[in-house]
């Protein structure tokens, strides 16, 4: 399936992909992608976007021992979208998990009757899940929260879409103390413009991922072409302590469509993680994504690949935004 792949790429793509597509849910659906990940009782756990044959998305869990094969996908564990619910009337999606102690908290995408919103739930086993509400109004998506308080205030990143699309979709960072009130919301990384394959639209891919070198970031950036978007991914490294900071934003793009199947489907042209997983020998890591809004697939980097990367591969160009923020 792998089409014109350079050996040198740091992702590398796992050969079974896709790991799950629609059929094999036990119920008729449309497609399953953009999965969040985690790890709970000793295997690998994925919030699969459920995309049914009505349009609308709920979440379904499927586990594997080694996140690779043998994925069991278990009907009673999962969210739907709350009934008579504004915030998540045509469904959820998008999941982002974040493990603090033994509790997850899980960061999604309402699709309410305003627009977009974000919503966050947490839950200690999977089956029930308790609602903390809208944590973002519309339009905003794109959102992940630090496992860790800052001087006893939580970060999210988020992506607030302004009405005035002209002015870029940029991913933010927002502070609370209590996970209900959040405030201090500054712009985090910019969409580039111009010829940029982030020009105009970026968004957090997996939540960030505490290294020594500070927290590592992968996004999305979409690039507008004569025939539709392509989604592709970059990488960036935030201040450990203050991760409002970006110590460093690569220039290149680390991954992009090329398989068939991120090439078609639904939406072509798209990879679009959600979820990564470090491996018990600190540098291997899972990146779980949807491809082309049809199927979960799965790429293996080495942590530090990737942190060698993003440093050795700095932004040349900064946006007027980042100019702005470090003057
Ligand atoms: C984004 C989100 C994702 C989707 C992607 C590509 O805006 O809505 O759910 O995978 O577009 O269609």
């Amino acid at each position: 399936m792998a089409n014109n792949i350079d050996p040198r790429e740091l992702f590398r793509r796992y050969d079974g992909n896709p790991i799950l597509c629609a059929t094999d849910f036990p119920s008729m659906v449309n497609a399953a992608f953009n999965p969040g990940a985690t790890t709970f009782e000793g295997q690998t756990l994925l919030l699969v976007r459920v995309e049914m044959r009505s349009g609308l998305s709920h979440l379904a869990v499927a586990t594997s021992p080694d996140g690779r094969t043998n994925w069991t996908l278990d009907p009673h564990r999962g969210m739907s979208p709350e009934v008579g619910s504004f915030s998540e009337h045509w469904g959820i999606e998008d999941p982002r998990i974040t493990r603090v102690g033994d509790e997850y908290m899980i960061v999604y995408t309402g699709f309410s009757d305003a627009g977009p919103l974000v919503c966050l739930a947490t839950t200690r086993d999977f089956h029930t899940f308790d609602r903390r509400g809208v944590i973002m109004s519309p339009d905003d998506k794109d959102a992940a929260l630090f496992p860790v308080t800052f001087d006893k205030r939580w970060a999210l990143i988020h992506r607030p879409a302004p009405a005035m699309t002209s002015m870029g979709n940029h991913i933010w960072l927002s502070w609370s103390p209590d996970l209900r009130h959040w405030g201090d919301a500054a712009v985090l990384i910019p969409a580039r413009r111009g010829g940029w394959w982030d020009a105009n639209k970026v968004g957090i891919g997996p939540p960030p991922l505490l290294t020594d070198e500070g927290w590592l970031v992968c996004y999305h950036g979409v690039k507008v072409t004569a025939s539709g978007s392509i989604y592709r991914l970059g990488l960036a490294l935030l201040d450990v302590d203050h991760p409002d900071r970006c110590l460093v934003r690569g220039d290149e793009w680390v991954m992009g469509p090329q398989t068939t199947y991120e090439r078609s489907g639904d939406v072509p042209d798209v990879v679009f993680p959600c979820g990564w997983i470090l491996r018990d020998d600190g540098d291997t890591v899972d990146m779980y994504y949807g491809a082309a809004d049809s199927t979960v697939c799965l790429a293996t980097a080495s942590l530090r690949q990737l942190l060698d990367h993003v440093q050795t591969h700095p932004c040349s160009e900064p946006t007027s935004l980042d100019r702005r923020r470090r003057s």
